[in-house]
């Protein structure tokens, strides 16, 4: 530990000072332009957020509200530094900046529903309008994943010529986090005008600065990214607010990121769940805080100054109380979330999976039993069309044999690299991002010759790091880019799953609608190309288990082309699998027009009525070999969407068939086919004439080179499974 180094009592004080510590105007200070009811606004909102937060302290202790996490003692940290941001700026936040919301105008109320539970579409409506002058995003639970967020929310200002500003702020412990690592990162190697407010009020839940880091302070960590720093005292709101307009100033006119440390203190607890007597013996500390109070310096500061006196701090006492009083009023009367809309944003459009289950928890809350339906089709689930908003792109397909639609022939990669093309053309909002795309076109060559014709802006080679590639592009999305994300090999996804989970599968739901993230996500994937390990990886199991996220994997030249540009027009969040296995194995006709195919329907590749094969992206061809070559009538689906899926159609060749094998490329265990067998058990039982089978990659790590051939899932083993249940008899 390097205790030696950094100490919770007394941190280094050679920051940022503008009062001294009882709030008297320090000699030489340079007062930042402020009116004076300005000031005495910067004031009352310190007071408005202690108490607003005493009260939500109340109600969680009365069980009217869930959890609560309070910033007494450091109100003047996220107050003086959103204070210096403008119209249009965007703030990420995370659940200890009560005071930079009221000081924009965010309602009161709507900050105590946070604490109460309901969605953010039940409090919307319950609300009346509001609007504040800055962008909020949503509060961040996981840490630190804001940073990337806003680095990437930064860059697209910087690319698009816009003189908004991004500020972030992150507690000290959150900037162990890996993201907080890549939005430094990357907002340093974009001259991302972004400020990082580091509100370091020196505990993490129950550990304490020096825990975190063996750097002297927080703010130089800002160093290793060249980044500029700064350090304030964070009790101090003028200090505050004039590094942090700096800072944003900078930022405005082109001088790129800036890190600003206030050091401040956590007076109470980490939130209501937590009793800081267990770890800290916090009584001295405390009072030596205490006396540094935020409100009690400036409060004497505007007493020096004349613009306070104790009749106006007992009216501003009164008014404040009546304005938290009348916001538990209008808290109190939204009502509770409708249990219904916990199907609501998650993908535009409305699949055979949410109208179902939203079918089944609709039997369920009117005491009916959910689970009587044996053939997917016992419910009325047409009640939920048009539920949500709609996938609203054209879809266009084209024939490649229609003498009238001109073609080229094109292997997987060919189509990729036209369609990106083709769609950075007709979108200026697009952008590509990934790592090696640039000038050597990707490892693959998918983007080859598209850094010539679109230029650095748009096609942007980035820093090694996958979380940071997904992370910045969350913020693009956010702010009317169209990001279009190179992974480039599924097996290096692994970095990037927090940024997945936390922001790309649920930003759509968690702003209740109100951010949606037009982003793909392409990764090729797959084994058989003799590479290192991690290079064969098929994870899609993780990412379908990501509600939020549509998982899509063509396995034609044909299809990449025409499912890439719905991909990309689409809004909701999509992951491109690439199957890189047959990149370049057939040319086809492809048509050289704009096409679209649907996202949301298998292709039948092969009729039969024997049994039904059930594979996507590379094994489509094994399995249509595996039907030459067995002594039945096979019928081969390419599900093309692996989430959601198309379970109607699924569903209907299965109950045709009377049989079905999966064939996949991805380990056994909880692979997508574990996911189609029980759908197909449990919707289509008394229709098997066997059990379900499943050719896959078996239970082990993707294996070495030389015996990589006898692990993947072929035609052979294909066929063994077809023949399998072929001969199986009750
Ligand atoms: C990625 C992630 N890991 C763990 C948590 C649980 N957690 C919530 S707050 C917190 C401590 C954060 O401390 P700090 O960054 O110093 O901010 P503070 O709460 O002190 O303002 C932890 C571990 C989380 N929310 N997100």
């Amino acid at each position: 530990m390097s205790e030696e180094k950094w100490s919770e009592r007394d941190p280094p004080r050679d920051f940022r000072q503008l009062l001294d510590d009882e709030g008297h105007l320090l000699d030489g200070a340079d007062v930042p332009s402020l009116e004076d009811d300005e000031l005495v606004e910067f004031y009352r909102t310190m007071v408005a957020t202690r108490r607003l937060e005493d009260t939500m302290l109340n109600m969680q202790r009365s069980g009217e509200a869930s959890l609560v996490a309070r910033e007494l003692g450091e109100e003047a940290t996220p107050l003086g530094a959103a204070a210096a941001l403008d119209e249009d700026d965007w703030v990420f936040y995370t659940y200890r900046q009560n005071a930079a919301l009221l000081h924009w105008d965010v309602p009161m109320a709507k900050i105590i529903l946070g604490t109460t539970g309901q969605e953010p579409e039940t409090i919307a409506e319950g609300l009346d309008d509001w609007d504040s002058p800055v962008n909020f995003s949503p509060d961040y639970t996981p840490v630190a994943v804001n940073v990337t967020n806003a680095a990437g929310s930064a860059m697209t200002d910087r690319l698009r010529d816009r003189d908004t500003v991004s500020m972030v702020f992150i507690g000290d412990g959150s900037t162990s986090e890996g993201s907080f690592h890549d939005g430094m990162n990357f907002a340093g190697v974009f001259d991302a005008p972004v400020v990082v407010v580091v509100q370091n009020n020196q505990w993490a839940i129950s550990e304490p600065s020096q825990r975190q880091t063996a750097a002297e302070t927080f703010a130089k960590k800002a160093e290793a990214y060249g980044v500029p720093h700064e350090r304030v005292d964070g009790n101090d709101v003028l200090a505050v607010y004039d590094a942090a307009s700096e800072a944003v100033e900078r930022a405005r006119e082109g001088g790129g990121p800036t890190l600003v440390e206030c050091v401040t203190y956590r007076m109470g607890n980490h939130n209501t769940s937590d009793n800081a007597d267990l770890y800290r013996d916090a009584g001295e500390l405390k009072e030596e805080w205490a006396e540094r109070d935020p409100i009690d310096r400036f409060s004497t500061y505007l007493g020096n100054r004349n613009l306070l006196d104790d009749d106006r701090r007992e009216e501003i006492r009164n008014e404040v109380d009546a304005e938290v009083d009348d916001a538990v009023e209008t808290a109190r009367s939204v009502p509770d979330t409708d249990p219904m809309r916990m199907f609501d944003h998650h993908l535009h459009g409305t699949s055979w999976r949410e109208a179902h289950q939203r079918t089944e928890f609709q039997r369920e809350q009117e005491g009916e039993n959910p689970f009587t339906d044996f053939t997917g089709e016992a419910f009325d689930t047409e009640q939920w069309e048009g539920h949500g908003p709609d996938l609203d792109i054209d879809i266009a397909p084209l024939d490649p044999s229609e003498d009238d639609v001109e073609t080229e022939d094109w292997n997987i990669v060919t189509a990729v690299n036209h369609t990106l093309r083709q769609e950075m053309s007709r979108d200026d909002a697009m952008r590509i991002l990934g790592y090696d795309i640039g000038p050597i076109g990707g490892v693959f060559r998918a983007t080859e010759g598209l850094l010539d014709e679109f230029g650095p802006d748009r096609v942007i080679d980035t820093p090694l790091s996958e979380n940071g590639i997904v992370g910045t592009s969350v913020g693009m999305a956010m702010r009317d880019d169209r990001p279009v994300l190179e992974i480039q090999f599924m097996g290096f996804s692994y970095p990037a799953f927090g940024q997945f989970m936390y922001a790309v599968a649920k930003m759509y739901e968690r702003t209740g609608g109100d951010i949606e993230l037009p982003m793909t996500i392409r990764m090729p994937y797959g084994g058989g190309i003799k590479a290192l390990e991690y290079h064969q990886e098929s994870t899609e199991t993780f990412e379908i288990h990501a509600p939020g996220v549509r998982v899509l994997c063509p396995s034609t030249p044909y299809q990449t082309k025409g499912l890439l540009a719905s991909s990309i027009r689409c809004d909701d969040p999509v992951v491109f699998m690439e199957p890189k296995r047959i990149y370049r194995g057939f040319d086809e006709p492809v048509p050289t027009d704009e096409y679209t195919l649907p996202l949301d329907e298998a292709r039948t590749v092969r009729e039969g009525e024997d049994v039904t094969v059930l594979t996507w992206g590379a094994m489509v061809r094994h399995a249509e070999s595996a039907a030459e070559e067995v002594d039945a009538d096979v019928e081969v689906i390419d599900l093309v969407s692996l989430s959601p899926l198309d379970v109607e159609t699924i569903l209907a060749s299965v109950k045709k068939t009377g049989r079905c094998v999966v064939v996949h490329e991805a380990r056994r265990t909880l692979g997508l086919g574990a996911e189609l067998s029980a759908l197909v058990n449990e919707y289509a039982i008394d229709r098997l004439k066997a059990p379900v089978k499943r050719a896959t990659g078996y239970d082990v790590h993707f294996p070495d080179n030389d015996i990589e051939d006898d692990y993947l899932t072929d035609a052979e083993r294909a066929k063994y499974a077809i023949e399998a249940v072929m001969s199986y008899e009750y």
